[in-house]
């Protein structure tokens, strides 16, 4: 399950999380009663600001940016004990694990170094929540590694049956739904008709230094290759991610190889 920075923080306004939303959607989270769970949240209103003010997506090229890269790392910190707070209100055994501590990014791409604290994390009936985060790369000093990222690597690593990423739009869109009224919800693709989508999703207008959702459309390429579903839905609107995590009908687009 990845929570969309959207969903979670208020996005134009630094550092500020949308409480409300979050307390809903860990209620949500508990009454689907989901096994061998994975959460992950993106950055939103704290991480992006953060890294974009100091170009971390960019690599390491000047001392001044360490200051960003801590700093981008420790909103991520603060953002991810909320959530995990939330969901330990609910009875659910949320334990935080930072990204950057076990994973890095290799040639674009992000790489699991250590699966074990992961899955033993799992076996014994752990709901793991990771976070967009800054990471090592072994080309550029340093990176975003982003919660879609995160989410399609793991999906893949640890054989997910479905990936279901939570935003602030009901779906995949015809066309940007806020900057086009007309765009129509679609409600399933495949493979195919998500190669002629590409050219029509928006740029996001707030910070958002992995892409929006054209860059989250793209990261799930891979684990929808290899035949695991992935659905996008609102979470901003009551019952859309419980649904959707029971795999129950939802309003939202499913993504499936054919
Ligand atoms: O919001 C990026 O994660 P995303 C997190 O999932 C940071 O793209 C640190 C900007």
């Amino acid at each position: 399950l990845k929570l969309g920075g959207s969903a979670v923080t208020v996005k134009e306004k630094p550092f500020t999380p949308n409480e409300e939303n979050i307390r809903r959607l860990a209620g949500e989270i508990k009454k689907a009663n989901v096994s061998r769970l994975i959460v992950i949240h993106g950055g939103g209103s704290f991480g992006h600001p953060l890294a974009d003010k100091y170009n971390i997506a960019n690599g390491f090229t000047d001392s001044g940016q360490l200051i960003g890269f801590v700093e981008t790392h420790e909103a991520m910190v603060s953002l991810n004990r909320l959530i995990v707070s939330a969901l330990i209100a609910q009875g659910i055994p949320a334990f935080g694990m930072p990204p950057s501590s076990f994973m890095l990014i290799r040639k674009n791409k992000a790489q699991m170094l250590n699966p074990e604290p992961l899955t033993s994390a799992i076996e014994i009936g752990l709901t793991p929540v990771l976070y967009g985060d800054v990471a090592f790369d072994l080309e550029k000093g340093f990176n975003i590694l982003s919660g879609d990222k995160i989410a399609a690597l793991l999906a893949v690593k640890m054989g997910a049956k479905r990936i279901v990423m939570v935003a602030d739009v009901d779906g995949i869109f015809t066309n940007d739904p806020k900057a086009d009224p007309s765009a129509r919800l679609i409600r399933y693709l495949n493979l195919d008709d998500m190669q002629h989508l590409r050219v029509k999703i928006g740029r996001p207008r707030t910070p958002d230094v992995t892409g929006g959702m054209l860059g989250k459309v793209l990261e799930l390429v891979g684990p929808i290759e290899r035949g695991i579903e992935a659905v996008i839905v609102n979470g901003t609107k009551p019952d859309r991610v419980y649904r959707a995590l029971k795999g129950e009908e939802f309003v939202g687009t499913r993504i499936t190889k054919t």
